[in-house]
């Protein structure tokens, strides 16, 4: 666990899925003001130590110009934590998979005309609304936006294409929470020669306040765009870009992305499976209707026990299961490999005393129910709770004197905005029974509309897509037994796992939280991985996870193989070397 604080908040700095995840502006929270905060120049001096090229330099800029006041606070703590920039770096390299700069497909890769001339593309329902040369990476950057009649709505697109070695591909980027995307993450795709898209789908900022209209009613094209159209229009808009700067389409287009930015890759494939081929999604919130509802779960469980949990009881119990289940796996290395057979009960802590309190029957029972995840009055599943391992004071946070409960934003927005549909709506009013009348609520309205779990791929497998699904085990918000219950769904519906796995495969990862942070090894790689299977028909067999120490130096690296296989140790050299690893079929696991 020694690795585990910093990590997370560089990670929360570093995908935007989290950052909109754990800083998103709170309702009554002023606006982000587009400004660069006066702590800039200090900041900048620390990442020019820590070794950032001018890109990255602007890439944090950017991120500082979206935080709100609050979240700038928050961040200003964040900074003082002793190399805070050397892991910030260490983990925004890590996120991009430290991947290649793949080879250039056409021999002539020069635009076919003037970026200022995309002004004048024709693209059905889109205006374009502004091209300028980035000062930066030189780039030319299209803005447009999209509308859908008769709405009067607007998605708006960013495009970002280079005007020398364009390497011939098309990458699509996406969001986190309840943002769309940022124009933020064109900067690293476009400097490795793609021609590359982000899109607001419809909404700036990361509330979920976009749901209502003005007069309190569901926003029905606001949350369609939200859901699975914005991208598709980043998409199309983005290749008939391309196909007028160049005077040739891309060769192949992928999408990547972790949080809402997976479940935006798999509706993609799933609704659109022409846009892509290739999709890598990491930690997807797929299941949206009940992962959401079921990250307030755990406020449910304290609030109607009248007992919310301090930070360190949480801890200590997680700390707990790790230590009863590390050893399982045959490598005592501070990571459970593999949860689901990590059976550690909390009765276990009852009479401990951890700081000013002690442990109690009560506590035991909402830890309990926390691990088991949502259930209904009858103790009728309705979702998957977090993995043994996974930080559970996210969703299960507590503050204030006397203790309280902080729900996550974006699963209190989510109750507010969509299922309550009350901006001022007070989740301590929430009466027995009504949450899963609201979980209930939330399948059947929106389930249909932004689930992103039909597992009918055959579309995407008939033209020749490939998809690369990851999720680490200790995800704090969305719970991992998600994306292997999707991915059985695909298997079954697919013609089996030996069908799937030509087409789609999903690789755990243990001990990493959702920013693919922790005590464990994170994944490298993916998008070679990715590009090799497309383009080469070189299936993914393995991927090497790294885990850095605070200096970013690589300490340990393990190989992650397709599920259901797992890494075991073969009993002889370092476990800190990946060749000491093989792959083997787990026992007793259902396929
Ligand atoms: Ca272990």
């Amino acid at each position: 666990m020694r690795h585990h604080r910093p990590w997370i908040i560089a990670a929360t700095l570093v995908i935007v899925g989290a950052a909109a995840f754990y800083s998103s502006a709170r309702a009554g929270d002023p606006p982000p003001t587009g400004v660069l905060p006066a702590d800039s120049a200090l900041w900048n001096q620390g990442l020019r130590a820590a070794g950032a090229s001018p890109a990255e330099i602007s890439n944090f800029e950017d991120l500082m110009r979206l935080q709100s006041p609050a979240g700038l606070d928050a961040m200003r703590e964040r900074v003082r934590t002793p190399q805070f920039f050397v892991k910030y770096l260490r983990a925004v390299r890590q996120q991009e998979g430290n991947q290649k700069t793949p080879k250039a497909i056409f021999r002539d890769n020069m635009p076919a005309r003037s970026c200022e001339s995309l002004q004048n593309v024709s693209i059905s329902n889109t205006t374009i609304e502004s091209t300028t040369i980035d000062a930066l990476d030189g780039s030319c950057r299209v803005t447009a936006s999209v509308t859908h009649p008769p709405a009067a709505d607007r998605v708006q697109v960013f495009v970002a294409l280079p005007q020398n070695s364009w390497n011939g591909r098309f990458r699509g980027t996406g969001g986190g929470g309840f943002w769309g995307g940022t124009e933020m993450s064109l900067r690293s795709p476009v400097s490795k020669g793609y021609v590359t898209a982000a899109t607001d789908t419809g909404h700036q900022g990361g509330s979920g306040s976009f749901a209502l209209n003005a007069n309190g009613r569901l926003n029905w094209q606001d949350i369609r765009n939200n859901a699975y159209l914005g991208i598709h229009d980043m998409t199309l808009v983005g290749k008939a870009l391309t196909l007028a700067f160049y005077g040739k389409a891309p060769r192949y287009s992928y999408f990547v992305g972790t949080s809402t930015a997976g479940r935006q890759g798999l509706m993609e494939a799933q609704r659109f499976p022409d846009d892509y081929d290739g999709i890598i999604s990491g930690t997807p919130a797929v299941s949206w209707p009940r992962m959401i509802p079921a990250a307030f779960w755990p406020q449910e469980v304290m609030y109607r026990a009248h007992n919310f949990l301090p930070k360190p009881k949480l801890e200590r119990a997680t700390a707990a299961a790790i230590s009863a289940c590390d050893g399982l796996d045959g490598v005592v290395d501070g990571v459970i490999d593999d949860p689901s057979r990590c059976t550690y009960d909390p009765q276990a802590l009852v009479g401990t005393r951890i700081e000013e309190s002690t442990f109690t029957e009560a506590d035991a029972d909402v830890v309990r129910k926390i691990w088991d995840g949502p259930r209904g009055h009858d103790g009728r599943f309705l979702w998957y709770g977090l993995a043994r391992g996974a930080d559970l004071s996210t969703i299960a946070g507590t503050g204030d004197t006397p203790l309280t409960g902080k729900p996550i934003d974006v699963a209190l927005e989510y109750l507010q905005y969509f299922l309550i549909q009350n901006p001022r709506w007070d989740w301590t009013s929430l009466a027995n029974g009504e949450y899963e009348l609201l979980f209930n609520q939330s399948i059947e309205e929106f389930g249909a509309v932004i689930g992103s779990d039909n597992p009918d791929l055959s579309r995407f497998r008939d033209r020749g897509g490939k998809l690369i699904l990851y999720h680490g085990l200790w995800d704090q918000l969305i719970p991992v037994q998600g994306t292997i219950d999707y991915y059985q769904q695909v298997q079954q519906k697919m013609g089996g796992a030996r069908r799937t796995m030509q087409f789609a495969r999903l690789f755990l990862v243990p001990g990493v939280d959702h920013g693919f942070i922790g005590a464990g090894p994170s994944p490298t790689g993916l998008m070679d991985a990715l590009v090799s299977w497309v383009e080469d028909a070189k299936a993914t067999e393995r991927l090497i996870a790294e885990l850095p120490d605070d200096n970013g130096k690589i300490i340990r690296t393990r190989p992650l193989f397709p599920y259901p296989q797992v890494a075991v140790y073969k009993g002889t050299g370092s476990t800190d070397e990946a060749a000491n690893f093989i792959s083997r079929a787990p026992i007793g696991k259902r396929q």
